[in-house]
């Protein structure tokens, strides 16, 4: 029997990243070293830092991992890609170019007879009001029409600007450590969710970019046997190279790790000194809310219509 590969957040391009092409490479080397066994590889989101794709052109760059991908599509692996909240402005070309088959909203799906739930995670129990609305406009189509009409020399740079911008702005570039059981947003929806969906055997988000492998009891007792249901985080491509595997029987975490690969380094800091950078920062969120807002304003109006 084959397995099935879970990973998420590579991150791809990203300019905050110094070690971008070497991640590229790995991702690809791990990719490669499991086509064979592979019955299929879930991609949970975030791939790229910024993906916005227009008719006739698509943004530059990730070669070496388009076309892994493309190799295994083509050699009868399924490839399933879940759009993260940094790279969900595609309309085709993945399907096209690369056969993958695209998911926009979290799936259920059976994998040798077990019940999986697979999400990217975002916007699931997360209640920061300024990401829910961003959240509603990124998924907004008449927003996503908007972004097509800007010139990919701005709507590109903002992009990729903003998607480095919210990595350097955490400390290290990294996302905040595990809050725990009881506080965990996603944790916290898993365990509704599943008091509603009591078939579910397997829950797995990416999203928070750690490393979390939990056991869940659920409270109703079903037909006299308690049943649990597992969640699992996948970590990232970035800094952690963890990916899940389920064997038929077993579900797992594991590590791509190579003996040549090098240490991988840190965050680039912006251009220029502290105080400038500070300056930029405010540059771009300004940029991002004139921008949002200006695209936002054609959609409320016809919601406001209707
Ligand atoms: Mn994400």
């Amino acid at each position: 029997m084959k397995n099935v590969y879970f990973l998420s957040d590579a991150h791809l391009g990203s300019l905050a990243l110094q070690h971008k092409r070497t991640q590229e490479r790995r991702l690809v080397r791990f990719l490669d070293s499991i086509k064979e066994k592979a019955a299929a590889v879930y991609l949970l989101g975030d791939m790229f830092d910024f993906w916005n794709e227009y008719r006739y052109v698509v943004p530059k760059g990730y070669t070496r991992f388009l076309g892994k991908i493309s190799e295994l599509t083509d050699m009868g692996v399924e490839v399933h890609w879940f759009v993260g909240n940094h790279d969900l402005w595609t309309y085709g070309y993945l399907e096209q170019e690369c056969g993958v088959t695209m998911h926009r909203k979290p799936q259920t799906v059976e994998i040798f007879g077990k019940e999986f739930y697979l999400a990217h995670g975002d916007g699931l129990g997360d209640p920061d009001r300024k990401f829910k609305l961003l959240r509603w406009m990124f998924h907004n189509h008449v927003c996503q029409r908007m972004l097509n009409f800007v010139h990919p020399w701005w709507g590109m740079r903002l992009g990729l600007e903003w998607a480095a911008h919210s990595r350097r702005k955490r400390e290290d570039g990294k996302e905040p450590p595990y809050m725990g059981e009881d506080r965990e947003h996603l944790v916290l929806w898993t365990k509704q969710y599943m008091e509603s969906h009591p078939n579910i055997d397997y829950f797995i988000y990416g999203h928070r970019h750690i490393e979390l492998d939990l056991n869940l009891d659920r409270s109703q007792r079903q037909q006299g046997q308690s049943r649990r249901a597992r969640m699992l985080i996948l970590g990232d491509w970035i800094w952690q190279f963890t990916y899940a595997v389920f064997d038929g029987e077993h579900l797992f975490m594991e590590q791509y790790i190579e003996g040549e690969s090098r240490a991988i380094k840190g965050v680039l800091p912006l251009n220029g000194q502290r105080g400038h950078a500070s300056h930029r920062l405010h540059r771009i969120e300004i940029s991002q809310i004139l921008f949002y807002g200006l695209m936002a304003l054609p959609s409320l109006i016809t919601q406001m219509r209707r």
